[in-house]
């Protein structure tokens, strides 16, 4: 591919336990597809995707424990961290804090932190059992993302939309949404940060930006 060769401006992190399905995220995003039989990723690889005048890197992570230095490895100087975690497994949620935001130490400075749920037509399906109740409600995803964009003073999108999403590889639903926030974020820098002292309950995401800040940032990219 071209743009290979290119020099990437930004770079995306995607992290989440073994299994979430942060390959299959990539895969249907990139390449629209999905399989059922995803081989799992060794280490980490990176995709290009060209976005306005940008380049960027979106790397692909393991997920195994033992791959996780390497992972704190490529974390450095990340613009943005998709977090991923399966919208019916409750610990892979948890691994957020016990695990993943550990290894984002060397993120760059206002790093974006994007939460995705994942699997979501798993929760959809007629045949209801335990496996398939949703183990992770949206307020407290809600509640996570404002905790992490606080923390990492990361920008908040100029329509106050917040950095979550519940995603399905499979059925492609919100996938692009997904990724195309990410990319948006990042080739518009001037966005706004949270005040570092604002407290949790008061936060409103709803900030304003001039009209001309606006119309560049609607401006639909390639
Ligand atoms: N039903 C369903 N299965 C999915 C979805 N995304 C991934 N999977 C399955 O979950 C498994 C792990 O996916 P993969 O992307 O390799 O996970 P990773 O280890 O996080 O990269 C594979 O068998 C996928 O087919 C999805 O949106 N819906
Ligand atoms: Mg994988």
């Amino acid at each position: 591919m071209n743009n290979q060769k290119q020099k990437p401006d930004k770079k995306v992190i995607i992290l989440g336990n073994i299994g979430v399905g942060k390959s299959c995220l990539i895969n249907r995003y990139m390449n629209e597809t999905f399989s059922e039989n995803n081989t799992g990723t060794i280490g980490s690889c990176y995709f290009l995707k060209q976005w306005g005048k940008k380049n960027i890197a979106v790397w692909d992570t393991g997920g195994q424990e033992m791959y996780n230095a390497l992972t704190n490895f490529y974390c450095r100087y990340a613009h943005a961290v998709i977090l991923c975690y399966f919208l019916n497994d409750r610990s892979s949620f948890e691994a957020i804090d016990t695990k993943l935001v550990p290894l984002l130490s060397s993120v760059s400075e206002n790093c974006l932190i994007v939460l995705a749920g994942t699997k979501l037509d798993l929760l959809n399906t007629s045949t209801v059992n335990n496996s398939n109740q949703r183990a992770v409600l949206p307020e407290e995803a809600r509640a996570k993302s404002l905790e992490l964009t606080q923390r990492f003073n990361s920008p908040v999108h100029p329509k106050g939309k917040l950095p979550v999403f519940e995603t399905s590889a499979k059925e492609n639903i919100q996938v692009h949404e997904l990724f195309e926030f990410v990319f948006d974020i990042l080739v518009h820098e001037t966005c706004s940060q949270l005040e570092p002292d604002t407290p949790n309950k008061t936060v409103t995401l709803e900030v304003s930006h001039s009209n001309k800040f606006k119309r560049k940032f609607e401006r639909k990219c390639c």
